[in-house]
């Protein structure tokens, strides 16, 4: 009796594991995107070619890229071919399943032409609008956005054994993207919220973070040119009380996922130098017990507010050595 009320309660938990599984199949953290980066096009200064590794070792099935978009670009081309910015213009860019493709010079990259709101040299934030597909390599219907973080570079940075994905940080101030009037460059540094008093209150950053290495290492320290003290922090309930305090550093196993997420692990912005806008991206760099100092840029946004899509996967490991 006991045993066919089980079977029955697992095969309805099957099925539901069956209705949701599809939706899960699709998380943007699922699409691994790290060593992005930008250089001007020797033509124009406006148009800048995005560089990146996309993984697709994690989603089960070959996905496509088929278009970006930015707060701060005017257009922007999937580019085939030569690296040239002009050239070989591509409706979508198929990375097959199990596949780690490299945009590079010379192969793909994302040609971005800016607008006059953005300042040359800066980071800007870049959503990527990735196809599902079937293994005919074609669309089920379903688009997932990643955002990423874009510095502008002279050369690509070096690859690491820590994976960092899927980075953000909520805005601190709106920025009025319609009002073209303010006269180049003050979209990031208009610090007149400042001067009229507005407290500034500390930002959190969150990301997810892979050791890929063959030793364990640990995250020892953080830090970022737009704030004057920055902590790794975990947030605890305790008696129903949120409290969040530092923490001297966070272990990283091999080949276990760590997430900083709301309500959880997060690195603390202390001392904001200025506010931070939807669009634009701010560099953060990483210290590890290894001596590896990575340098990640965090697009500026909201996951959990409009049609961005939320990282709903909390199925990764939080375990840590003290
Ligand atoms: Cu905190």
């Amino acid at each position: 009796m006991n045993r066919k009320l089980s079977a029955v309660l697992l095969s309805v938990f099957a099925t539901l594991l069956l209705l949701i599984l599809p939706a899960q199949a699709h998380e943007a953290a699922d699409i691994y995107i790290d060593g992005v980066w930008a250089t001007p096009c020797q033509e124009t200064n406006d148009i800048t070619s995005v560089f990146m590794t996309v993984d697709n070792t994690a989603v089960d099935h070959p996905i496509a890229l088929i278009g970006a978009s930015s707060p701060f670009a005017e257009h922007i081309h999937l580019v085939e071919g030569d690296g040239s910015c002009a050239e070989g213009i591509t409706e979508r860019i198929v990375i097959p399943f199990g596949e780690r493709m490299n945009f590079r010079e010379a192969s793909y990259a994302i040609a971005v032409e800016m607008n006059e709101l953005h300042e040359a040299g800066e980071p800007f934030s870049l959503t990527l609008t990735f196809d599902m597909l079937d293994n005919d390599l074609n669309s089920d219907g379903m688009t997932v956005d990643v955002v990423v973080g874009v510095p502008i570079l002279d050369e690509a940075p070096a690859s690491s054994d820590i994976l960092i994905v899927t980075p953000w940080v909520r805005p601190t101030a709106m920025a009025d993207m319609s009002d073209h009037d303010h006269g180049e460059g003050e979209h990031a540094h208009d610090n007149e919220e400042m001067a009229m008093g507005m407290p500034m209150f500390p930002a959190a950053v969150y990301l997810r973070l892979l050791n890929r290495g063959e030793e364990p290492d640990r995250l020892i320290a953080a830090s970022s040119p737009v704030a004057e003290i920055t902590e790794i922090h975990q947030t605890t309930v305790e008696d129903d009380v949120m409290r969040m305090g530092e923490i001297e550093g966070l272990d990283l196993p091999v080949d276990e996922w760590m997430a900083f997420e709301p309500g959880g692990y997060h690195i603390m912005l202390v001392n904001l130098q200025r506010e931070l806008f939807e669009g634009e991206a701010i560099p953060l760099t990483l210290t590890f017990e290894s001596g590896t100092e990575l340098t990640i840029t965090v697009p500026v946004y909201d996951p959990t507010m409009g049609g961005m899509d939320d990282d709903h996967d909390h199925d990764h490991s939080h375990d840590h050595g003290g």
